[in-house]
């Protein structure tokens, strides 16, 4: 009965007005599964290849059409007939049809496109919810979510060159707490903006993207507004920063366009501890570049007891990569999104290669969005406890929050949220 039948593949557009892939998988029973794929704007160099047209004449040469193809002329036919349920096999087949290491012949877009609604098609069938389709019964872990309000980097035109500045709110004790603490901070945010001038428009992560040119002066924005919500910071509300530093590293030095500063790799390494020395910093993403392997393990030395170092260029969901991290010392957590490696069952092996050797793994949007919301799904199901899926507003953004409402509620009083407990090893 549940049998792949067909596969739809279909152009549609996501949050930033790009063409992006919707899949639809039927089973034979005729029971549908549908995903869309996300797309990134500060993008690792090492990531599986998101297949574009490059026809100017038509979506800015940003059209899927070729993946498109790739889905009903190559996975298609060789898929129809298949179980759903077997979905590491599934993706097997994909691999090997590609054959590429990077996905690049039929596109990690085609590829992610299939596997997500495939897994989809097969919860649907049997009646389940995805997070517990993928994970089991024993999927119950509500994620902490570090809510980027402040934006900047390639998803903002202001002058800050760090890209994301999160707010974590630590001593919520559920996840429909986290989230009120969050929207609470946020409102208090754009009044305090629009109270001294500045613009509350927001960037391509619902966050807001004043014209502002420091860190310093961002946290502080988030440190009087978690004050004027009436949180304490540090205690109910901690800072997470997504650097994306792959974005200003060239030559050997990260160049802060917004401070007019260039800064060695040492130098941007003490500049990290100085920022988590004065403000309650939990966790940096991407604080060195993707190929600065020395950056990372010497930043590791220095701040990895007391701050989670996560890598997102630097690992691109890749197991290979994180292996390489793992053995260098290397960061202590990775950041998981599903289309830089292009399946869901590679994604899976990842996280738990991750979970093995004590690494926390960070369940994440990307910066396009569609209103798919499987990664609050994965999440709960890999019972990871971090999500990071931008801001407040946006619905690309709170389809992902607002999925994960609907799964605490049905979870009833075996779901769990851990807050700050998520870092006890951080020695704050
Ligand atoms: C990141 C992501 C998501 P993008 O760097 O972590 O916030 O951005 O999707 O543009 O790579
Ligand atoms: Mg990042």
């Amino acid at each position: 009965m549940n049998e792949i039948s067909s596969i739809k593949p279909r152009q549609i557009i996501d949050s930033r007005g790009q063409p992006t892939i919707e899949v639809d998988v039927y089973l034979a029973d005729q029971t549908m599964g549908r995903a869309s794929v996300p797309s990134g704007a500060s993008t690792g160099q090492h990531e599986a290849i998101e297949l574009r047209d490059g026809d100017l004449n038509r979506f800015v040469g940003k059209g899927v059409q070729k993946a498109i193809r790739s889905i009903e002329e190559v996975i298609a036919p060789a898929l129809i007939g298949m179980t759903a349920d077997a979905q590491t096999d599934i993706d097997k087949v994909m691999l090997d049809l590609d054959g590429s290491l990077n996905k690049s012949n039929l596109g990690a877009n085609a590829i992610l496109g299939v596997s997500l609604a495939v897994a989809k098609a097969a919860a649907a069938q049997k009646g389940h919810p995805l997070y517990r389709h993928i994970g089991g019964r024993d999927s119950c872990v509500l994620p902490v979510p570090m809510m980027n309000v402040i934006n900047g980097g390639a998803h903002a035109n202001n002058g800050l060159d760090i890209q994301e500045f999160m707010i974590v709110p630590l001593g919520a004790d559920s996840f429909g707490e986290a989230l009120r603490m969050g929207v609470e901070i946020f409102h208090q945010l754009k009044q305090q903006l629009a109270d001294r001038g500045l613009a509350t428009s927001v960037g391509d992560e619902g966050g807001f993207a004043p014209q502002i040119q420091s860190a310093h002066e961002a946290l502080q924005w988030l440190e009087r507004s978690i004050e004027a919500a009436n949180y304490t910071l540090g205690d109910q509300v901690g800072f997470a920063l997504d650097c994306a530093s792959s974005e200003y590293f060239t030559d050997g030095q990260y160049h802060y366009s917004g401070e007019n500063i260039s800064r060695s790799v040492e130098t941007n390494i003490e500049y990290l501890e100085t920022l988590v020395s004065t403000f309650p910093i939990i966790s940096i993403e991407d604080g060195c570049a993707e190929d600065d392997w020395a950056g990372w393990k010497s930043l590791t030395e220095r701040l990895g007891d007391r701050c989670q170092l996560v890598g997102d260029d630097l690992f691109v969901t890749n197991a290979e990569r994180l292996r390489r991290g793992l053995s260098e010392k290397c960061g202590n957590s990775i950041l998981i999104k599903l289309n830089q490696i292009g399946t869901l069952s590679e994604t899976l092996a990842t996280m738990k290669l991750a979970r093995d050797h004590h690494f926390t793994t960070v369940v994440s949007h990307r910066s396009g969005e569609t209103e798919d919301t499987t990664i609050a799904d994965l999440a709960v199901a890999t019972n990871c406890g971090q999500i990071k899926t931008g801001s407040l507003s946006r619905s690309d953004r709170t389809a992902k929050y607002n999925q994960l409402l609907r799964i605490e509620e049905e979870l009833g009083n075996r779901a769990i949220y851990r807050g700050r407990q998520t870092f006890h090893f951080l020695a704050r």
